[in-house]
């Protein structure tokens, strides 16, 4: 990180607040009971139904912007439509706007966006996900989108799917803890495939900004769980090195969740490499003990899943089921907590 990245990240701390009431949903979703969790396993009593039509319209909502880079018009209306729905959900909505410097200069105008459920818990659970599209499709096999943006839509979109469609449950019932959902911006403009220097740190400039000034000055969390690439048909979350280095625990605890109610084929027990995502900046400049749950995938040259980073990273390689396995294991998880 560079001195001018701090000095442009300390300007324009600008932080918007939104009134809230405790409405939307559609009423729906019922509590579960011994209820068909989707998987042939019954869920715990009390734990709310995860819709996965419901988060995969979330990730089709957020295509229509087309690609949210960073500077561009899909990016403001795009924030703004996240702000709007979490308003619907939270108590509480925050948007953190900043200006960080990318690895090639742009100065980035970013927005972290931050909803709260139940703020004056102490006791509260870190949930998050990156919102923003990668400006270059640097993996596309033709070289002519080296410099196109990603639609974006596994890659992005559905851990925010996942989290708009839990704020949505919560809306309708609260755990025990309190939950705040952050929506990482600038997570993505990671230095290109075809760059000759190396700039470190140039992933997850939304999440670093937030973890060295956070909404609260004094924000803290029991654990944090980021979603990333949580949307493909197929997916295998292995156990990902920097998760199973700050936060062994949880993982353990997530995986068994997900095991007990059905979602074992998707959360597998082995390692996966280490990825520098945006829980590794809230892990080690914020120390909230935080994994990622990331799809990742072996043999593909780069380790994701195959349409990582190209063109075809679309709508149509989304699988509900998918959104399903991680929202229910996550909303399984809180409503564990005491
Ligand atoms: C690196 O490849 C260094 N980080 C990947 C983090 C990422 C990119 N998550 C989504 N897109
Ligand atoms: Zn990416």
């Amino acid at each position: 990180m560079t001195s001018t990245y701090y000095m442009l990240s300390r300007i324009f701390p600008v932080v918007l607040f939104f009134a809230v009431g405790c409405s939307g949903g559609d009423g729906s979703q019922g509590r579960s009971k011994a209820a068909s969790s989707g998987s042939d396993r019954p869920l715990p009593a009390e734990v709310p139904v995860f819709n996965q039509d419901s988060a995969f319209a979330f990730v089709a909502a957020q295509l229509d912007f087309g690609p949210r880079v960073p500077n561009t018009e899909a990016h403001r209306r795009a924030a703004q439509w996240l702000a709007q729905t979490l308003g619907r959900f939270a108590d509480t909505v925050e948007v953190q706007q900043a200006k960080v410097r990318a690895f090639d200069g742009t100065v980035l105008n970013i927005s972290n966006i931050i909803a709260s459920f139940d703020p004056e818990n102490r006791s509260r659970i870190l949930l998050c996900a990156h919102w923003d599209s990668r400006p270059f499709a640097d993996f596309d096999p033709d070289p002519a989108n080296h410099y196109r943006p990603i639609p974006g839509a596994n890659d992005g979109g559905s851990g925010v799917g996942v989290l708009l469609e839990i704020a949505r449950q919560l809306s309708m019932s609260r755990p025990n803890v309190g939950v705040d959902i952050v929506l990482f911006d600038a997570e993505d403009y990671g230095q290109h495939e075809q760059a000759t220097t190396y700039t470190e740190d140039s992933w997850g400039l939304g999440s670093q900004h937030w973890a060295r000034n956070p909404h609260r000055h004094d924000y803290n969390a029991r654990y944090g769980i980021l979603l990333d690439m949580v949307g493909a048909a197929g997916a295998q979350f292995k156990q990902e090195g920097f998760s199973m280095m700050y936060a062994p625990n949880i993982v353990r605890k997530v995986w068994a969740a997900a095991r007990r109610i059905g979602y074992g084929a998707y959360f597998v027990d082995r390692e996966g490499g280490f990825v520098t995502d945006d829980h590794y900046y809230v892990n080690t400049i914020r120390n909230i003990p935080t994994i990622n749950i990331i799809h990742q995938e072996e043999g593909s040259r780069h380790g994701f899943f195959p349409q990582w980073h190209t063109m075809d990273d679309d709508l149509d390689i989304i699988d509900p089921n998918t959104l399903k396995a991680v929202g229910q294991t996550v909303l399984t998880l809180l409503f564990e907590e005491r």
